[in-house]
């Protein structure tokens, strides 16, 4: 009877490469660091300078798909260096807050900038952050954001990354989603493989008028966090 080959645990059938986007403040870090690393670290609030990145490897559905996860800055000031990561995304993970209404106007705006900077085959999920606030805190509702998502016809989640509710189920969802683009046109995979890294300048330049605190991750590609396994 034949043995299952041992995977190596670095493997992968997939590598993709995903955005997370979003005003700043929104929670784009935080949700990350939740889904990588489990974490809601006392570090968290200082704003993103360029860039950061970490990998995660999610097996779906019998593929291995590493995820190849950039967090963006949100500030305005960033946006033409974030501008030139999107080349071969095919995954966005678009956040707003749900205290916080401006972020949530502004989704329209993001999604312009993603029609115009992105693979047209590239996954988008909108999702509303901070759901362990009150209700009192609350001041877009759940379902503003379903009607924004189905005009788009994207997908529409509400998550938590300080409790970590609904977090993995976003990449999940979204993993799946790109892991079927990919089996039904596998030409996307050589146009994300082969622009896979070194999107836009691996070190940028630091604004030397950016306040210490700010200074939280360097700019450009950070921690790796490697093939961590999860199934959906
Ligand atoms: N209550 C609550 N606060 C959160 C949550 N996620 C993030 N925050 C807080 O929101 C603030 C901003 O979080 P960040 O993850 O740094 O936001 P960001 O979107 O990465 O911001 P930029 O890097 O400037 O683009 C911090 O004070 C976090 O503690 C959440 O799920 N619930
Ligand atoms: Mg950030």
């Amino acid at each position: 009877m034949s043995q299952p080959i041992p995977r190596k645990t670095d493997s992968y059938d997939f590598m993709v490469k995903v955005l997370i986007l979003g005003d700043s403040a929104v929670g784009k870090t935080c949700i990350l660091n939740r889904f990588c690393d489990d974490s809601f670290g006392p570090s968290a609030g200082l704003s993103t300078v360029g860039v950061d990145l970490k990998y995660k490897t999610l097996e779906c559905q019998g593929k291995r798909v590493k995820l190849q996860i950039w967090d963006t800055a949100g500030q305005e000031k960033f946006r033409s260096i974030v501008n030139t990561y999107y080349k071969g995304a095919l995954g966005i993970v678009l956040v707003y807050s749900i205290n916080d209404k401006k972020s949530f106007i502004n989704v329209e705006s993001w999604l312009k900038q993603i029609a115009n900077n992105a693979p047209t085959a590239a996954v988008v999920i909108l999702v509303a952050n901070k759901t362990d606030l009150t209700e009192q805190e609350r001041i877009v509702k759940a379902s503003d954001g379903e009607k924004l998502a189905e005009l788009h016809n994207i997908q529409f989640i509400e998550v938590s990354a300080k409790t970590g509710d609904h977090i993995e189920e976003t990449f999940f969802d979204l993993a799946k989603d790109i892991k079927d683009r990919i089996l039904e046109d596998p030409k996307l995979l050589n146009m994300n493989q082969s622009t896979n890294t070194n999107q836009g300048p691996r070190v940028m330049k630091l604004d030397p008028h950016l306040k210490s605190q700010q200074r939280k991750s360097v700019s450009g590609p950070g921690t790796e966090k490697v093939d961590e396994k999860c199934k959906c």
